[in-house]
């Protein structure tokens, strides 16, 4: 019996399932239903989330994922996400537990930093607990800050991140603010500016990285910044970090203080947040994950964090961010093609924001993204530097490349991609154009299924 139809006798794909699970509509290769698989047992105990995991299944499969910050994991890594190491409480770090019984938690975690700091040479400590990359930065606030201390950041408007600073976040509740954004011509940081702000403002901390900005940056200068006005550097690289990790992006280190990161974008791991630092900040920065600000680290998560970052040390991963950098200059080269203008005029990593202004100046990115949603093309309506348009209706769209890359996609495919989007956008969200793109999506996502 080969190893498909031993999966599907074992798990009652070929019908034995009389609860109905074998029933639901099928979706992709056998192979690629793991997550159904696990799914059996949850549709015997609770069909209606498994119903909902099914479906969830199915949308991933036939959509097109464009957000920048999504990816799709491995097989292992969701194995190790979904394992008994949920179970276990362990708090502290490796030898140092508050509970007994922590022995394989102790060897996951070591792993996972051992991995982290081999996959980000330069720093000298990792914390792999941060629940996520808000954890993260959270921990390095409190590190460096008092309340009512200034710290220096880029506008969530210009690319920024919630937790650098606005103001309905605990970070612009408990700090005093100050944004530098993009120049307005070039739609980049201008680095002369904001040392500039830096010396007049005298931050104690400077944050550095985005989630919405498509080009380099200047670690080093901003490290020259910071030293000059006697400020600590926080580089968030959450987006950028599986192309940082392998030398496509300029590493942060050494010239930030502070790395932080999310594991579940570009790094292709599970949802999480990482810590770099260096010797001298190593305990404090233990100290303020936990007991400071988390509680029992989610040993699960650390197992598929080190699963991940062992995938991210291997040759295959720097071709997949290689393809993902590619995929995104494709995307961006066939767009402009149509006439979409793209803010700063291209992309150096893994995503883009499109100024819709340029060739559908009355349709807003709300607008857009919903039109591209029911044509199965999924991604997030963005502000723009300078938009006009208020955050809920927008200006722009982010698009990333991450996803499909994992799929397989390469160049050609991110034209025809264009292509589609144009279709839609250009539409005018005509419904029989969006029924036509979304059998042309379904068609191209059933040639490149989501991978174990
Ligand atoms: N929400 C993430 C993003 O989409 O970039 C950042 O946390």
């Amino acid at each position: 019996m080969g190893a498909v139809a031993r999966r599907a006798g074992r798990f009652g794909v070929d019908g034995v399932g009389a609860v109905g699970w074998a029933n639901q509509p099928f979706c992709g290769r056998v192979e690629d239903m793991s997550a159904g698989i696990l799914s059996r047992p949850l549709f015997e105990s609770d069909a209606a989330v498994a119903a909902a995991l099914r479906a969830e299944i199915d949308r991933q499969q036939s959509t097109l994922e464009l957000i920048a910050s999504e990816n799709h994991t491995s097989l292992a890594v969701r194995q190790a996400s979904g394992s008994v190491f949920a179970h276990k409480y362990a708090e502290g770090y490796p030898g140092k537990r508050y509970y007994g019984g922590c022995v394989n938690m102790d060897t996951v975690e070591s792993l996972a930093i051992e991995r982290a700091l081999k996959l980000f040479p330069g720093a000298a400590h990792a914390n792999v607990q941060p629940h996520s990359g808000a954890q993260a930065n959270t921990a390095v606030y409190l590190v460096v800050l008092q309340p009512g201390d200034t710290v220096l950041s880029l506008d969530l408007a210009h690319g920024g991140h919630l937790t650098h600073g606005m103001k309905l976040n605990f970070s612009g509740a408990t700090y005093k603010i100050v944004h530098y954004g993009v120049d307005r011509q070039t739609e980049r940081c201008d680095m002369a500016a904001i040392r500039r702000l830096a010396q007049e403002c005298k931050p104690k901390l400077i944050i550095c990285g985005a989630s919405a900005y498509p080009r380099t940056i200047d670690f080093a200068a901003f490290g020259e910044i910071a030293r000059e006005c006697g400020a600590r550097l926080m580089a968030d690289i959450a987006h950028i970090a599986g192309m940082v990790a392998v030398g496509l992006h300029p590493s942060p280190l050494p010239h930030a203080d502070f790395v932080t990161t999310t594991t579940h974008k570009t790094l292709r791991g599970p949802r999480g947040g990482l810590i770099l630092c260096g010797e001298a900040d190593a305990k404090l920065v233990d100290r303020w994950v936990f007991p400071g600000t988390q509680g029992g680290p989610h040993m699960h998560t650390i197992a598929a964090k080190a699963v991940a970052f062992g995938e991210a040390l291997r040759p295959e991963f720097r071709s997949y961010q290689q393809q993902t950098l590619d995929n995104a200059q494709a995307l961006a080269a066939a767009l402009q093609q149509r006439g979409y203008r793209l803010v700063s005029g291209g992309t150096d990593n893994h995503l883009m924001l499109v100024d819709l202004r340029s060739n559908h100046p009355n349709v807003t990115g709300k607008d857009a993204e919903g039109w591209l949603e029911q044509a199965g093309i999924i991604v997030n309506k963005n502000m723009i530097p300078f938009d006009e348009r208020k955050p809920v209706h927008t200006s722009g769209l982010r698009i990333g490349t991450p996803a499909l890359t994992s799929r397989g996609m390469k160049a050609l495919e991110m034209t025809r991609v264009a292509e589609l989007i144009h279709e839609v956008i250009g539409s005018g969200g005509d419904a029989g154009t969006i029924e036509r793109v979304r059998a042309r999506v379904r068609e191209l996502c059933a040639r490149f299924v989501i991978p174990d």
